[in-house]
């Protein structure tokens, strides 16, 4: 169950200034340092402290003890999940159904995809050999350990010895939610600009491998592999990297060669 506050986009505006998120009637700075300021005053001297409380604490807490036993059930069963986080519409659903139709014809595979609303990745990746459940999370921006064992427990994985997880389009909020997989791909495509490792760097950072995606339109786009590269590899030097497009193939069999590297010795 996400325990997360349930914050409904139209409760958010683009605050002019800063670009940030803020709530209606309630600007980011100005009136809440003047709410602080005029409790300070009306205190007595030295009996007003101010203390900041990280509420996301329990709750990553909480997520990390169901990511590990996520984790113990994939290793049981011998299982590897790999937890695909990117930006939204850099290639994750396109990827995982070449994947599916190819790779995935030797190796069982399941997948399991989350989106804010619709089921339009479910039914795009629904194949008669590989069970696939659709998590909408109705405004949640990440995909969270509970959503994961729940979604797989409606899946049948008798053989079943890869797991795809599609996260949530988003550059942020995955980063900090361990799903209990094995290995965290994060997307980056052309079409965002080399230096996203450069300002989305948690996500870089928690990377165990980097797809850099839609290699196909990188000229037409004046896109810069090389400098996309060395973005990749000063954030991200753990990772390894792979280069691709869906659409003409470069690179998808070193994608295979990653997941075969992946499966038990037979
Ligand atoms: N040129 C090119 N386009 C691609 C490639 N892969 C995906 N696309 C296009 O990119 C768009 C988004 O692709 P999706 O696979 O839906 O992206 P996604 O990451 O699943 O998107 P969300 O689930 O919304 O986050 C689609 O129009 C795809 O056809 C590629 O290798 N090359
Ligand atoms: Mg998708």
């Amino acid at each position: 169950m996400n325990t997360e506050p349930a914050t409904p986009a139209e409760d958010f505006q683009i605050h002019p200034l800063s670009g940030a998120a803020a709530r209606p009637g309630r600007q980011l700075s100005a009136p809440l340092s003047a709410e602080l300021a005029a409790t300070l005053a009306a205190a007595p001297a030295g009996a007003a402290s101010v203390r900041a409380v990280d509420l996301r604490v329990p709750l990553l807490e909480k997520n990390d003890i169901l990511a590990e036993r996520n984790r113990g059930y994939f290793l049981g069963r011998g299982l590897a999940a790999l937890n695909l986080v990117s930006s939204p519409g850099a290639g994750k659903t396109t990827l995982l159904e070449r994947t599916l139709d190819e790779f995935g014809r030797q190796t069982r595979c399941a997948v399991v995809v989350g989106d804010l609303e619709t089921d339009n990745d479910g039914m795009r990746l629904h194949r008669p050999h590989a069970p696939v459940a659709q998590i909408t999370t109705g405004g949640t921006c990440h995909l969270d350990a509970s959503m994961i064992a729940r979604g797989v427990e409606s899946l049948d994985l008798e053989g079943v010895k890869v797991l795809f997880i599609e996260n949530v389009g988003n550059l942020v909020c995955p980063a900090s939610f361990d799903l209990g997989e094995r290995v965290r791909v994060v997307l980056l495509s052309t079409t965002e600009g080399e230096d996203k490792p450069l300002k989305y760097p948690p996500i870089f950072k928690s990377a165990d491998l980097v797809l850099l995606t839609k290699v196909d339109v990188a000229d037409a786009l004046g896109f810069r592999r090389d400098l996309a590269v060395a973005n990749i590899q000063r954030i991200a030097p753990q990772a390894r990297l792979i280069q691709l497009s869906t659409r003409s193939g470069e690179g998808i069999a070193e994608w295979y060669d990653f997941l075969r590297g992946l499966l038990p010795p037979r």
